[in-house]
Formats: C-alpha cells, structure tokens, sequence
C-alpha cells in the first residue's frame, strides 16, 4: 500500500488536514483507532474563532454549521454577583461561532467519504518506521492483519495520548499543571442566557455554554482527583445555581444530565513539531486547559500551514515551507498558550486560599471589564488572531 500523506488520527485535525490535501489535489489515508461512532460522539470543544469558521467554509464543510451553529457576538464574564458583557463584534469586528466538534468531526467524515477519501477505523497497533529524509512507513493491524503503508509523509494527528510523538527525538517539552480539574455536563435544558457565561464565584469557576438551542453545556471547576461519583445530579446543580448567580435574579433552567464527565488542566507545548518525513499537529503537540476555547482552534491552524506546506511541496517542490513548520506554528501556540493560561489564572480560585492571588485575579477581571485596551485585548484572543497566510498552495 501506498499514499502521498498518511496520517493517523482522526479528531478534528486529522481529518481536516486529509480534505485540504484533497482539495489541492495530494492523496490521503487516515488512520484512527476508535469506531466511527465513537468518534462523532465524543463531547469536547464547542466554541470556533472566526478564522476557524472560515475555513471550514472555505473547505466547503460549512453548511451544516452555517445552518445549525450559533453565531456570538460576545460574551459574559460574571464576578462578585456583577455581569459584564465583553462585545466581540465592536471590539474586533469578529465574533464566534458555537458548534460541536462532534459535529465538525461528522461534517468532515461526510466529507472525506463523500470525495472517495480513505478513511479507516479501528485501526490498531500503529507504529511509524524508516522515518528517513526519503520517506516513511506506518505498520498498523486491520481486522486482524498486519499491513504496510508505505508514504511521502507521516502527519501524527493523534491527539496528547497518540504515539506519534514518542517517535520524535530529542523532543523538549514545556509543561504546567493546574491544581484544579472541569467537571463537565450537557444538559437535555435550553440555555439560560443566549451567550457564554465565565463565572469566577468564592465556590470556583463555572461556565455556562451551550450545542443548541435545547441542549446546556456547563463546567465546574472541581479538584484534580475529583471522584465522578461523589456528583450526584443534584450536588451538580446546586453547585451551577450558586456560581452562576447574578445581582439581576439569573435563572437556570435544569434539565436531565445527558452526559458527566472530568477534565484535568494541564498547558503542554513540544518543540520541535517535526522530525524528516514525520509532523505533528493539533494535540499531539501542544495542550491547553479548555478556559481560552483554544484547543481545536489550535489544531486547525497547524493544519492549514501543513496544508500549505505540503501543497507547496507537492506543486512546486518547495520543501522550505515544510522546514519552517514548527517555527511558524509555534509562535501561534504560544500566543494561544498564554491565552489559555491567563483566562485560567484570572478565572479559578486556588484551591490553597493563596489570598493574594485571589486579589490579583479580581484587579485584572477589574481592568478587563473597565479598559477598553484589555477588553480588546481578550476579545482579540478569543476570537482568534488573524492568520498570516491561506491554507491553499495555489
Ligand atoms: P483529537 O481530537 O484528540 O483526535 C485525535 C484522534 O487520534 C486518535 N488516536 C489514534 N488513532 C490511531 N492510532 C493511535 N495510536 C491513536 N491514538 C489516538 C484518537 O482516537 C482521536 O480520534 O486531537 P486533534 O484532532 O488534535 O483535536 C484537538 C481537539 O480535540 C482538542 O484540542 C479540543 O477538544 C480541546 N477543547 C476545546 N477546544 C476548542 O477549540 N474550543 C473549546 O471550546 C474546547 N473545549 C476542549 C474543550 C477539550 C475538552 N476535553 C474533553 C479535553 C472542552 C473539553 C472538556
Ligand atoms: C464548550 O462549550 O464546551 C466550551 C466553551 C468554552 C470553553 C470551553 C468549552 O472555554
């Protein structure tokens, strides 16, 4: 067996970077481990910047989103019982859009099998080899064979739990860990405000999200070692009801509990993010706690420079593009990095009752809500930075 680019995982990024590659004419194969179904059901991410909208629009994978997505202007950041609205569209002419990437992930399998795309689940055993300046191999088992797939290119799009990255040497890995944990739940209940709610409360942090205009997502910030079973429906309501809480009588609306589960928080960035014929993206290299939403975002854009690295290659036999990957990708990874880690601090509470960071977290949440400056600078952020260049070769 043989093909152009083979890549193995298919999250967002796996099965993004194969369609881009399709549309500028270079052949894919994608491996994933877990069954279909289980892919297009996993709850995660759900909020999208606007430059990742546009080039699932761009991709021609928009339609569903256009249709069922839910376009936010802004958002709510609520601390000592006081909202504040923080207007994405004044402040950056852009806004977001909230879709789930369950839903991205089963717009892009349509995609991918609708266009003849080599799409293979329940793949097992993946290993790379001879991953050599010329070319590369991943070894896998399917249906209880082994089998050789013999490529250009290897792209490791398989997630911070995948393999692909204990094949890179030399790997230097930048890591912080937070003493604190998401317990995440949807809710079979309409939203209770029609944009996101950051709630920074003395019980912890909680937001408030949402899939559809139906369905609830909501988190709580719960310790590292947190035990699921200890939440029964009712502690987890109650909870939402006390750190959600405004100063205007805000009301939640409950409904059944369709899904629980929890979260740790850790930043982790790889550098580098490649090595011969073997590249990295999305969460195989770099992590981040889910505060900022940057997490898809971030996969997204390394598959676009991937995608243009690699169309550059494939029709003009350019390979500079290639071997300046990891450089270009990572100065948006550590933007989104520190992002992701500012929203965190500023937003939970230290679970030591460190009481001067408390004081800290509430100056800036103060500064935010009152600077024009810093509340541009977060909406700059969430929203999404501009990108430098289009994922197209051509
Ligand atoms: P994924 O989605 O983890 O996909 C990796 C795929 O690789 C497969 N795999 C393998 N396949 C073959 N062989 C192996 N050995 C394999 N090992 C693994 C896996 O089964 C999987 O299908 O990585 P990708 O594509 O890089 O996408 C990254 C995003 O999934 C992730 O960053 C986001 O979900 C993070 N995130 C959020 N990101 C946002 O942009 N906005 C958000 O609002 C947001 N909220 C979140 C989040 C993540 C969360 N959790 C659960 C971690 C909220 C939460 C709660
Ligand atoms: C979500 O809707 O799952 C979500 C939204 C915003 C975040 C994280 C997760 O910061």
């Amino acid at each position: 067996m043989r093909t152009q680019v083979g890549i193995v995982g298919a999250g967002p990024a796996g099965l993004l970077l194969a369609h881009l590659l399709h549309l500028q004419g270079v052949e894919s194969v994608v491996l994933e481990r877990r069954d279909r179904a289980y892919v297009e059901r996993r709850v995660r991410a759900g909020v999208l910047e606007h430059g990742t909208v546009q080039t699932l629009r761009e991709a021609g994978v928009g339609k569903r989103m256009d249709a069922q997505g839910l376009v936010h202007t802004g958002t709510e950041l609520r601390f000592g019982l006081r909202s504040h609205r923080i207007d994405f569209t004044a402040l950056t002419g852009r806004g977001i859009m909230v879709y789930g990437q369950q839903e991205v992930v089963k717009d892009l399998i349509a995609a991918r099998l609708d266009a003849g795309g080599d799409v293979r689940f329940e793949i097992e055993d993946v290993a790379l080899a001879g991953l050599d300046p010329q070319e590369a191999r991943i070894e896998f088992v399917e249906d209880g064979a082994r089998h050789v797939l013999d490529c250009d290119f290897v792209i490791g799009t398989d997630g911070f739990h995948g393999v692909s990255r204990s094949y890179l040497p030399d790997l230097v890995s930048y890591e912080r860990s937070y003493p604190f944990a998401w317990l995440g739940v949807l809710a079979d209940a309409p939203p209770s405000s029609h944009e996101l709610i950051y709630a920074r409360h003395a019980n912890g942090f909680a937001l408030h999200s949402m899939r559809s205009p139906s369905v609830t997502r909501m988190y709580l910030q719960v310790s590292p070692d947190e035990d699921l079973s200890e939440w029964p429906d009712d502690r987890i309501w109650a909870e939402l009801h006390a750190r959600l809480a405004d100063d205007t009588g805000f009301a939640l609306t409950e409904g059944p509990l369709l899904d629980k589960g929890i979260t740790s928080m850790r930043s982790v960035v790889v550098t580098p993010m490649q090595h011969g014929r073997l590249f990295l993206a999305g969460d195989a290299a770099h992590i981040v706690p889910p505060t900022g939403a940057k997490g898809m975002n971030l996969a997204v854009a390394d598959v676009r420079l991937l995608s243009r690295a690699l169309g550059g290659y494939y029709a003009a036999g350019r390979d500079d593009l290639l071997a300046a990957y990891t450089q270009t990708a990572l100065r948006r990874v550590w933007r989104a990095t520190h992002f992701s880690w500012w929203m965190t601090s500023m937003l939970h509470r230290s679970p030591d009752g460190d009481a001067f960071g408390e004081q800290l977290a509430l100056a800036q949440l103060d500064y935010v809500v009152s600077s024009t400056a810093m509340a541009t600078s977060l909406a700059e952020n969430y929203t999404g930075l501009p990108y430098a260049q289009g994922w197209s070769y051509r």
